[in-house]
């Protein structure tokens, strides 16, 4: 365990291997101190990204010391209503206080508390501890219900766990044919696209399926291009045609899994050309698909945000699922399932317990047996602890209304940008008697806060993040916080102490790491043979590792699935379609997603000098440029049954002709979408709904 004194010779370092403070790669980097800089420099050793970096990451450093950092803790002033400086000590005792009057006047729900996937492991795990012992309320969510929950919801149905890739991602490298559904790695993820780069070399084949033809599908082999919220079909259609070639893996599946019959029953009206007629691919690219799936000895499907964010993303990745069983290949090597996770922490962050039906360790809060466990570790009575509370967007939803909360407790997450139906949701915001927001900038929703908490970032700091092939990994701290600002353990301690929390909050990473590990001991996720200290001796360990001694887990799978009886099982699962269909008065697909050089709801990326800031706009095809009259770089005008937003076009002839496409890092593409969703994973369905434009 480091010392104050170890803490502090790294923080006199002048190099520091560390992980980049976006997305879900985490690519090792070392930060090198020259004088007064911090400069991003190569760790070639690392093996998931060999020292590449895509732009957000070399410029990483360029939130430091940014004018609108924020370095003092804000209050609005009841006269003026205007945000004015504060101490810490007035800022946290007035936070604790109107917490305190508000749960008693209206009970423990009265107080709701958002985090976020980019939180390291220790925050995520504190932040639930918050919620669940400090506050005792079950309102406890966070974004991540907006990034990959389908793609868990469908490993848990399917293999009885989630961990985003059961295998290590340069296994992609492995494959003879990898499809990759609704992902744009080579602009969300661009070290990982060498992978793809290797296998073609090798001879393997690319699929891409996307209504954009996207970086990603210009390394592709095969290009399938239907409209949003038709992956699905598509799945069954291709589980059709392999049933009726008789290319299932038989062997496999009596031996490997269950339910197969229930799905070929299930598939038998998807023929090709009723999946041409929904989804718009053609009978003919389908049935060369399917030749090549069954033909091929190693097949990897990998899902991202294109295929999961619907209101029927669970049942569209378990159809995926089945196609990678009917093939024989999770558990194989260099094959398989796996979901492409987002966020820098997106994996460990929903394994710790900021998710509403979750406890540490991936357990459920409905189940006595982890209640028990966990109230151990944490030295309170099991019956203490809440119940499972609302879903993120339903919990948003419910802000300021008869029997939802009254205050909202925010770290690391800029919902008003990012939360769908957002003009909705900024009214729900309005409506609190108390919004507090922790972040490292005045983000969009910080502004609207009542209370706002500056902390520290990454390199100010030191945390743990578990990538999207579930490698644990340590960010090092590399340089001191400016004065004045805290960190979130801190935060998190200074409340629960204020609020009479029963137990203490540790303020050191590594302790509270450990603590998580104790609290996940004997869970899905498991890391209790996992510390600080192994993480950097081995470039990061692989959970699940349930004792010191343990090497860790890359693969998993090879000999069982973790269900009760050790087989995989199928899912039969049948098309819907998106909630919202075209019209007469909205008659265009809208679908929204990311471009290479912001990130996320632009917080940070927006405020990077070396970044451009050029959005949002609007992506349409030249046809329909046509039809309605826009021209390239002049505005149009995109509606939905929600809201409206103008922006320049950018005519291309990369995207369908009848779907619009608008990048969600700067405000206004959520006005747009739809709040429907799913009803197994509540995740909102961010990539489909209608939508009329206007020049
Ligand atoms: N540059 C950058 N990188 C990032 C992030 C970022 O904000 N910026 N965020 C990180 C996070 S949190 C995440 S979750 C990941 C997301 O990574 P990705 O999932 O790769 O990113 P998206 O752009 O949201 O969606 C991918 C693709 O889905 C397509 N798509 C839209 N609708 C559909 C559909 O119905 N079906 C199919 N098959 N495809 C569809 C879009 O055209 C888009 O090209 O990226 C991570 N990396
Ligand atoms: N239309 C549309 N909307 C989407 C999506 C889409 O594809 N289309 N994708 C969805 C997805 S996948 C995601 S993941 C969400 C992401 O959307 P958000 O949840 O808004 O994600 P970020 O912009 O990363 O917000 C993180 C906030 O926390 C701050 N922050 C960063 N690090 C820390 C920290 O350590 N502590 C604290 N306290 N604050 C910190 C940042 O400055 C920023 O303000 O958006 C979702 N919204
Ligand atoms: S790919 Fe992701 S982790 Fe790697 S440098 Fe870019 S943003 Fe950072
Ligand atoms: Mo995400």
């Amino acid at each position: 365990m480091p010392t104050a004194a170890t803490t502090a010779a790294t923080t006199a370092a002048t190099s520091t291997r560390t992980h980049c403070p976006y997305c879900s790669l985490q690519c090792g980097m070392t930060l090198e101190r020259v004088g007064r800089t911090l400069e991003v420099r190569p760790w070639p050793e690392f093996p998931v990204n060999e020292g590449a970096l895509c732009r957000k990451g070399w410029t990483a450093t360029g939130l430091r010391g940014h004018r609108e950092r924020l370095t003092t803790p804000l209050v609005r002033d009841r006269v003026t209503g205007a945000l004015r400086a504060a101490g810490w000590d007035e800022a946290l005792d007035l936070v604790a206080d109107r917490l305190r009057a508000l749960q008693d006047a209206r009970g423990r729900d009265a107080v709701a508390v958002f985090g976020g996937g980019g939180l390291t492991n220790e925050k995520a795990y504190q932040l639930g501890k918050l919620a669940r012992v400090a506050l005792g309320t079950s309102q406890v969510d966070y974004n991540g219900r907006w990034c990959m929950s389908s793609a868990a919801s469908a490993a848990n149905q399917a293999f009885g766990i989630d961990r985003g890739l059961p295998f290590p991602l340069a296994d992609v490298e492995r494959a003879d044919v990898v499809v990759l559904v609704g992902s744009n790695l080579a602009e969300t993820m661009p070290p990982a696209a060498r992978h793809l780069d290797r296998l073609r070399e090798r001879g393997g084949r690319v699929v891409v399926v996307d209504p954009r033809r996207t970086p990603t599908a210009d390394r592709a082999d095969v290009f399938v291009q239907p409209v949003p919220g038709t992956d699905l079909p598509v799945a069954l259609g291709l589980l059709h045609l392999l049933d009726a070639a008789g290319a299932v893996d038989e062997e496999y599946v009596a031996a490997r899994t269950t339910g197969y019959d229930a799905v070929r029953r299930s598939v038998a009206a998807w023929w090709p050309e009723r999946v041409e007629r929904v989804s718009g691919v053609p009978a003919a690219q389908l049935r060369e698909l399917a030749d090549l799936l069954a033909g091929s000895e190693r097949v990897m499907v990998l899902t991202a945000r294109g295929a999961e964010q619907h209101s029927q993303g669970t049942a569209t990745v378990l159809a995926w699922i089945d196609v990678a069983l009917a093939l024989g290949m999770p558990g194989r090597e260099g094959a398989g399932y796996g979901c492409l996770t987002g966020q820098g922490n997106g994996q460990g962050g929903r394994e710790h317990g900021q998710k509403a039906d979750q406890l540490p360790g991936y357990r459920m809060i409905d189940d006595p047996a982890a209640r028990e466990h966990v109230a151990r570790v944490w030295g309170v009575d099991p019956d203490s602890l809440p119940g499972a509370g609302r879903s993120a967007y339903e919990l948003l939803d419910s802000l300021g209304t008869d029997d939802g909360a009254r205050a909202l407790l925010v770290l690391g997450s800029n919902i008003v940008v990012s939360a769908p139906n957002a003009t909705h949701v900024a009214e729900r915001l309005a409506a609190l008697d108390l919004l507090v927001v922790a972040d490292i900038v005045m983000s969009e929703t910080a502004a609207l806060a009542d209370v706002v908490l500056p902390v520290t970032q990454w390199a100010e700091e030191t945390g743990t993040m578990t990538n999207l092939e579930g490698r644990v990994v340590l960010r090092e701290q590399a340089v001191a916080p400016p004065e004045g600002v805290r960190s979130d353990l801190e935060v998190m301690a200074g409340l629960a102490e204020r609020l009479g929390s029963p137990v203490p909050f540790s303020t050191d990473p590594a302790e509270v790491f450990a603590e998580l590990g104790r609290a996940s001991a004997g869970g899905r996720a498991d890391y209790s043979g996992i510390s600080h200290e192994r993480i950097r001796a081995e470039h990061g360990m692989f959970w699940p590792c349930p004792d010191a001694d343990h090497p860790g887990t890359p693969r998993l799978f090879a000999d069982r699935f973790s269900t009760p009886d050790g087989r995989a099982r199928f899912v039969a699962v049948d098309h819907v379609g998106a909630a919202e269909q075209p019209d007469a008065a909205y008659p265009l697909h809208l679908t929204t997603g990311r471009v290479l050089a912001q990130y996320q709801s632009g917080a940070q990326t927006r405020r990077v000098r070396e970044l451009p800031d050029d959005g949002p706009f609007v992506e349409l095809h030249p046809l329909l440029a046509e039809r309605i009259g826009a021209r390239d770089g002049e505005p149009v005008v995109v509606t939905t049954r929600r809201g409206e937003l103008k922006a320049p076009a950018r005519v291309v002839a990369t995207i369908r002709p009848d779907t619009v496409f608008v990048p969600f890092h700067w405000v206004g593409a959520n006005r747009l979408t739809n709040d429907a969703l799913d009803p197994s994973s509540r995740m909102p369905e961010f990539k489909a709904c209608s939508c009329a434009v206007r020049a």
